[in-house]
């Protein structure tokens, strides 16, 4: 029995399945930590939540900000970008069955018996764990009520309010909590989001920090798996800060972490999202060193 946790997946379930069959991942047995973006810009969206569906009680995840743009699409209240690769989710005979399990699943997720928590962005440095859970709640209830999901979806959008204020009300208090969860970078030690910046830890602007980086962060001494930034390419030098985003999608590779042992595992990818063949399975000198 294992419990691993993968990167961003974003519709590249080739290399996801290169990483499961290197682990001889068994759904029967073993668990799958997913730390959301299951979907979009990649080549296999649809083929992606099908499986994930299918293996669904072996399966703990939470949203990213493509999943949760891919529930407002399916909904008629975003419209599809160019550069997404949805619309074979939304046409599909079973997209609405797939869309249904998607609106379940949680902003965090906490493993109280190893004490970690896995969420797709971050947990602002304002937030103890007990508030995070409370306010991801919030959002978790409202996607799962037919009358909230959709002024909530539809006022998902957009970066203001920068910052929390427990006094926040309705559908503006869900987007900043949603943007915490799914879209954070940096921000300034009392949560003020700057949610332009996409690049490394060095290009922060004056007076932000990447969220984890902060001294005083109320969440210290609790491990963090998260995805939703590729530029740190998998690296973090907090202790107990696990960055799984090694940007597949983008032609970087595709990361599992073992989260008992901390081992992890690369999976090359190409510029289209798919692993590369002669990396079936790596040579052993790149996943020690990757483990290292
Ligand atoms: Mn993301």
């Amino acid at each position: 029995m294992a419990t691993y946790a993968v990167g961003d997946v974003q519709g590249c379930l080739d290399a996801l399945q290169c990483l499961l069959k290197q682990v001889a991942f068994d759904p029967l047995k073993d668990q799958l930590w997913l730390v959301g973006d299951l979907v979009n810009r990649g080549p296999q969206s649809l083929e992606t939540l099908r499986y994930l569906y299918s293996i669904r009680e072996s399966v703990v995840c939470v949203l990213g900000n493509h999943d949760l743009h891919l529930l407002a699409a399916g909904r008629n209240i975003e419209r599809l970008k160019k550069a997404d690769t949805l619309r074979e989710i939304l046409e599909a005979p079973d997209g609405q069955e797939l869309l249904e399990w998607l609106r379940q699943q949680k902003l965090l997720h906490y493993d109280e018996q190893r004490d970690i928590a896995l969420v797709h962005a971050g947990i602002p440095p304002q937030w103890s764990l007990r508030k995070a859970l409370k306010y991801a709640a919030e959002v978790e209830e409202a996607l799962r009520d037919d009358n909230l999901i959709e002024p909530f979806l539809d006022g998902m959008y957009g970066n203001e309010p920068a910052k929390w204020d427990s006094d926040l009300k309705g559908v503006t208090r869900l987007r900043v909590i949603t943007n915490y969860f799914t879209r954070m970078r940096f921000c300034t030690s009392e949560g003020k989001l700057e949610l332009k910046g996409k690049e490394g830890v060095d290009t922060a602007p004056p007076g932000y920090a990447p969220w984890f980086s902060h001294i005083e962060r109320k969440t210290r001494g609790l491990k963090i798996i998260f995805g939703h930034w590729a530029a740190l390419e998998g690296r973090c030098d907090e202790p107990g800060i696990f960055a799984l985003d090694t940007g597949c999608v983008w032609g970087g590779a595709m990361t599992l972490l073992n989260v008992d042992t901390g081992a992890r595992l690369l999976c090359e990818c190409d510029e289209q999202g798919h692993a590369k063949p002669h990396h079936h399975p790596l040579p052993e000198h790149i996943t020690a060193a990757a483990a290292r």
